[in-house]
């Protein structure tokens, strides 16, 4: 065999010839095995390493991300328990029988005054990722801006209301409502907590048109510094012609979100009727209520 051949081609050149009897994983026998190389190839020399091992407990618990929970299944679900009160959703499936359901999606998809609200984030401007339209005597204040007040209720949305009221037991005097016109539109996480929506309230969600998944994210307790990594999750699938209820202490002690999604997703109706009061004194719109006292 050549000599040529009889070296190792490394990244396509041929490799320095190994000296005569030396493979490339073998070390000279005086030198262990896992030490570094001799004195000046990496600037220290061989290292002691320790005969015995021995087991040291880890001082930390290792903590583990709960399971994300799904709820799917018509009824109460009590989602948590705590200091604030009892969190509570009510899942509808199937509230509106699908061929009316699917008569309402097409007329409010071509007939509500659909447009893109612009809100602030720490004084930057950004697009909401969706289409929205309020309805209310009052106006509504989130994300640093604010939807006019506007009483031209759509005749179909009135009938939804009652409907809704109905089933629900509580009465709305206002509606958001919001058009994701695609998987890449979405909601990101936030709690209906403003002022203006009183404490503990209901908000009741119909969904109309493509299967969106709702989230919620328990909110961290204080020593966790707003870290959400351990924190409890759920996932509620929202299928055509579904309520859902929100109630009690969610909008205190949970966020949720409509993620996006990177497949084909079709558009996706979402009106959230709510009961708006009068923007308590001295607040600038749209504050949270946890810090309306600290303003006052
Ligand atoms: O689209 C949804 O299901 C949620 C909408 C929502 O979170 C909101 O309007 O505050």
């Amino acid at each position: 065999m050549s000599d040529k051949r009889q070296r190792a081609r490394v990244q396509g050149s041929w490799a320095k010839q190994l000296p005569k009897n030396t493979r490339p994983s073998e070390v000279p026998n005086n030198q262990p095995k896992n030490a570094n190389s001799a004195p000046g190839s990496w600037g220290c020399g061989p290292q002691k390493t320790p005969k015995t091992f021995e087991f040291i407990q880890p001082t930390k618990l290792i903590r583990e991300v709960p399971p994300e929970k799904v709820i799917e299944n018509a009824g109460d679900h009590e989602i948590s328990c705590c200091p604030s009160g009892v969190s509570r959703l009510r899942l509808l499936p199937g509230f509106l029988p699908q061929e009316e359901a699917d008569w309402m999606f097409s007329k409010l998809f071509a007939e509500l005054p659909w447009s893109q609200k612009t809100n602030y984030r720490q004084g930057e401007a950004y697009e909401e990722p969706r289409l929205t339209c309020w309805y209310g005597e009052l106006p509504y204040t989130y994300a640093r801006s604010t939807m006019a007040a506007n009483t031209q209720w759509h005749p179909l949305l009135l009938t939804l209301r009652e409907a809704v009221e109905q089933a629900s037991g509580c009465r709305f005097n206002s509606l958001l409502c919001n058009l994701y016109r695609d998987g890449y539109d979405s909601i990101g996480w936030h709690s209906d907590d403003e002022a203006s929506l009183g404490p503990k309230p209901t908000i009741a969600s119909l969904s109309l048109g493509d299967t969106r998944v709702f989230s919620l994210r328990k909110q961290p307790p204080p020593e966790e510094n707003g870290d959400y990594t351990y924190v409890e999750r759920i996932r509620v699938p929202l299928s055509h012609g579904t309520l859902l209820l929100m109630e009690g202490a969610t909008q205190d002690d949970w966020q949720h979100q409509v993620a996006k999604e990177y497949h084909d997703r079709g558009p996706r109706i979402n009106l959230t009727f709510r009961t708006i009061y009068p923007e308590p004194e001295n607040h600038r719109p749209g504050t949270k209520l946890r810090f309306t006292a600290k303003q006052q």
